[in-house]
């Protein structure tokens, strides 16, 4: 957050500007953390999205097939929450180094919520590897293929209207700050989790109480004694997305089907081009990398996870920035960098012998 970051060690900056000066070709890849300062919630932090409750049970072709209402719920929401953001500096810094570099200065993203579009980040330098969350396309991408690129309606349906009472609720921060989905979601998870995992399901999914700063509906005939202690599974509450095919965006082409987020599921490949476009900047007739800059990943997800060590096989130095230093992966003394510290603040200041002051570039588009 603004203001915690520690001061970097001078020595290190140093050295690192001596490199980003010198380089030629650039390679960065980005995280939920780059998105952070502008409010949004990472999935692994403390104040996570997979705090509490299984979003791979929501990012997943299964999941969208059990309950495409549950799944859309939570894209309204990341929707919803993306399009309240703003991009902050750290997204305005990378567009600014990648039109001072030039094309061979690539930005690999594992976000959706566009903000590094937003930032101006030019096109052809920035790749979203995981896609968007304002593209969506046809469930039947091969008989019908429709897709709607950059549409920001919000709410998309009535029924995905995220400002809805109890829809609210999903995300709201508690005194813990750890953000409680609303109960319908968490149920909808829980029976998913349930009807998906049968009789291995143990009922450790987030008990009613779990929901304490929320109100949690209770089974009908089920009210318990006011002030009773008793938790009860959320499978228990009969609640659920209850949104029927008919609530969700339709397909306007075939008229027979509904829309999803143009997002790549785990499960799911890349896109082909996309995929192609990111290996063939580490292939072996590619040219070397000089510097690759780590910012805001946990570095836990395939294949995006495995391309600095592919930078690292091209020659390029690493420069890890990060709120976590245990969040840097193989590192090598001498050669590569970690920043400690809010990205926001970390990127301005390390690019800026190339880029110059915020005056220049903040809040620049392209
Ligand atoms: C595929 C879109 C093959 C949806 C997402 C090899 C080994 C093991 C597993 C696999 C493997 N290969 C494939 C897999 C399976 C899987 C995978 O990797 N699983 C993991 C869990 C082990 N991968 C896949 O399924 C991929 N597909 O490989 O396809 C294939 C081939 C042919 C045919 C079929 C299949 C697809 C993966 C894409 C999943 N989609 N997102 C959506 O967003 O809803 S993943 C999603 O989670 C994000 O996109 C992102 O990638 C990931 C979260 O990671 P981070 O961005 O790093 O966020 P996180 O919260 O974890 O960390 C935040 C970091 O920021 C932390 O380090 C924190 O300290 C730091 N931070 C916080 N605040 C700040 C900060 N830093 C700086 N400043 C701050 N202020």
């Amino acid at each position: 957050m603004p203001g915690t970051t520690p001061a970097l060690n001078p020595t290190e900056v140093a050295d690192f500007h001596n490199v980003l000066q010198q380089s030629k070709r650039i390679i960065s890849v980005l995280g939920a953390g780059i998105s952070a300062s502008s409010g949004l919630a990472t999935f692994r932090g403390t104040n996570g999205l997979w705090n509490g409750q299984d979003v791979m049970q929501v990012a997943t072709p299964a999941g969208f097939r059990h309950d495409p209402g549950l799944v859309w719920q939570f894209y309204a929401y990341r929707r919803h929450e993306a399009l309240k953001a703003k991009p902050n500096p750290a997204h305005y810094a990378l567009a600014e180094l990648s039109r001072r570099v030039g094309p061979s200065c690539v930005t690999l993203t594992q976000n959706v919520d566009n903000l590094s579009p937003r930032a101006g980040h030019p096109e052809g330098q920035l790749k979203q590897l995981h896609g968007n969350l304002f593209t969506l396309h046809c469930v039947d991408i091969v008989g019908c293929g429709y897709v709607d690129e950059g549409n920001f309606k919000d709410p998309l349906t009535p029924a995905l209207d995220t400002t809805r009472a109890e829809a609210a609720a999903i995300g709201r921060v508690d005194p813990d700050h750890k953000p409680k989905a609303s109960p319908m979601l968490l149920a909808g998870l829980a029976r998913k989790n349930a009807q998906i995992l049968g009789e291995k399901f143990e009922d450790k999914s987030p008990q009613a109480d779990d929901l304490a700063p929320l109100k949690a509906a209770v089974a009908v005939g089920d009210e318990q004694e006011p002030g009773a202690a008793r938790p009860r599974p959320m499978s228990d509450i009969r609640m659920s997305s209850g949104l029927s095919k008919e609530d969700l965006p339709q397909c306007p082409k075939c008229k027979a089907n509904i829309l999803r987020p143009s997002v790549v599921w785990f499960g799911e490949a890349l896109a082909e081009s996309t995929a192609e476009d990111a290996e063939a900047l580490f292939a072996d007739d590619a040219e070397p990398i000089d510097l690759c800059l780590v910012v805001g990943t946990s570095s836990k997800v395939w294949p995006t996870a495995g391309y600095a060590e592919k930078a690292r096989k091209k020659g390029a130095r690493i420069a890890t920035i990060n709120i976590e230093a245990g969040d840097a992966k193989g590192l090598r003394p001498g050669m590569d960098w970690v920043f400690v510290g809010d990205a926001a603040e970390l990127l301005p200041e390390l690019l800026k012998p190339v880029i110059g002051g915020p005056e220049g570039w903040k809040n620049a588009t392209s």
